[in-house]
């Protein structure tokens, strides 16, 4: 099979093979741009919107991507030589792959390099729409108080220098003076990222920046830009040597980046786009005028639910997710763990059925064929332990209802920050405060509550008597008996 590397020349030939974009890309233009093309959002956002593009009506939002940080780099080179094209490879639950090729992303600019040319292009009065997949951490919250963190030294740095930014929050100021300044006109600025009330939060910290840093842009904000809150869903593990190989052994496409993600998709919204948006709802996206108890369910049962298979899993020794939930005993605690704990705290869900959508997580998680990675999944979980599992942990404790799953879970997570898993395996850490996390998880082998001293993770957590006894029983318990057993006495239960 002759092979092709793909890009804007080759998709003809390939066509006979995969489906790729049969609308014409040079017509498209960016009402959309779009902060972070990583897996996530190439297997999401940009695919809802190649769908759209296929009718020529649409053709004004297509997408262009900034890739932020100098670790993007990668993915930047990847679009330009690619044209923006990449596949996307769908694994079923059954293992059958649907291969598309997505075209949506029409425009890529790498920050670093030229960033007077990324507030150009957001401040360009066609573009309606800023759309943000910059993670959980990087908001810039301070866990102990939940407001910005005006300490940051990269903050400082922008408030200095606002014309080189290198912070989202830097940028996105620079944009919002010159939007003003050319009447370049309003603007959405959509979080596409895993936070209760992301759009509530991106407006508060922003807000919180340009107070510090450009106070006399505030009142043209209150009029002009518009912070949709939002809910996405879609398992995208990284990529894998193996995705690329067998894309290029028979599909005979040469992608260096594809994405590869689950058939399950979702993107609830509140329709508050202040200049405009596309016919999402004609791609199956939700508007709802509350999105907060769907983001609520999302956080607390599925990303909570990656965290509680991921670090339970990664002690025990297991390296990809379905691997772990096959383990009976991990299973079993998880779903104790969401029914008894979670679920009591989420309402308002009219029309959701809350056991199917439980037993439909468990078959994501279990999907062999997405294979996706502990390592991803306990990535940064200093940023996601406050998003997926305290707020359900603080509610509880408010109503004098169960923590013994919760506080068990972050008992393992002071015994995973050791770094060993319980086959004495070096466990690869990957998390913005590691060398904290690892300090205290060295003195809670003493005193196991020293842990949950991290404040800017825990925010007031040591402060509840109740949390700290559950969580030295647990602590104690692991470090006797090990997880597995503890796992099986607590499902007995
Ligand atoms: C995961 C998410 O990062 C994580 O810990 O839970 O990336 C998850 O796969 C997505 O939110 C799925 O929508």
């Amino acid at each position: 099979m002759t092979h092709y590397k793909l890009n804007s020349s080759s998709l003809k030939e390939l066509s006979a093979r995969v489906s790729v974009p049969k609308y014409n890309r040079e017509n498209v233009k960016s009402g959309i741009v779009h902060v972070g093309v990583g897996g996530f959002h190439r297997a999401h956002e940009a695919m809802y919107l190649d769908q759209l593009l296929h009718d020529d009506s649409n053709s004004n939002w297509g997408i262009c991507g900034i890739a932020l940080l100098n670790f993007d780099q990668k993915i930047y080179n990847t679009l330009k030589e690619q044209d923006g094209l990449y596949t996307l490879v769908v694994k079923e639950l059954d293992g059958t792959l649907t291969k598309r090729v997505i075209g949506s992303i029409v425009e890529y600019l790498f920050a670093p390099e030229n960033p007077k040319a990324v507030i150009e292009k957001m401040a360009n009065p066609e573009v309606k729409i800023i759309s943000l997949t910059i993670t959980e951490g990087g908001y810039n919250i301070n866990e102990a108080t939940g407001e910005f963190n005006l300490n940051n030294p990269q903050i400082i740095q922008d408030s200095k220098n606002p014309e080189n930014p290198t912070t989202i929050f830097g940028y996105l100021t620079q944009t919002l003076k010159l939007r003003k300044e050319q009447s370049a006109g309003a603007i959405t600025i959509l979080s596409c990222d895993n936070i209760e009330g992301n759009g509530d939060v991106t407006k508060k910290m922003l807000l919180s920046y340009i107070k510090f840093a450009q106070p006399d842009l505030l009142d043209w904000i209150k009029e002009n830009v518009s912070f949709p809150n939002s809910m996405v869903d879609r398992i995208t593990p990284a990529t894998m040597p193996t995705d690329i190989s067998e894309l290029k052994e028979v599909s005979g496409i040469e992608d260096q980046w594809p994405v590869v993600c689950e058939s399950f998709q979702q993107w609830v919204i509140e329709d508050e786009f202040i200049a405009g948006r596309p016919n999402l709802e004609s791609v199956g996206v939700q508007f709802v005028k509350n999105v907060a108890p769907f983001e609520k369910m999302k956080l607390g049962l599925l990303n909570a639910g990656h965290s509680v298979v991921g670090i339970l899993g990664s002690l025990v020794g297991y390296s990809t997710i379905d691997e772990a939930i096959s383990d009976p005993a991990i299973q079993t605690f998880l779903k104790n763990y969401l029914d008894f704990e979670v679920t009591p705290i989420l309402r308002d869900l009219d029309g959701m059925d809350l056991t199917a959508y439980k037993e439909m997580l468990i078959k994501r998680f279990s999907n062999i064929y997405i294979k996706d990675q502990i390592d991803r999944i306990c990535s940064e979980t200093s940023a996601k332990m406050p998003k997926f599992i305290l707020p359900t942990v603080f509610e509880q404790l408010k109503s004098n209802k169960n923590i013994s799953h919760a506080s068990f879970i972050i008992a393992a997570w002071a015994i995973y920050s050791l770094g060993f898993n319980e086959k004495k395996e070096a466990i690869n850490i990957k998390d913005a405060l590691a060398e904290k996390l690892f300090e205290k998880a060295k003195i809670a082998q003493t005193y196991p509550t020293a842990f949950l001293e991290l404040e800017e993770v825990f925010g007031t957590l040591s402060q509840s008597e109740e949390f700290n006894t559950a969580f030295s029983k647990a602590y104690q318990k692991i470090t006797s008996f090990g997880v597995k057993k503890c796992l099986e006495e607590m499902n007995s239960n």
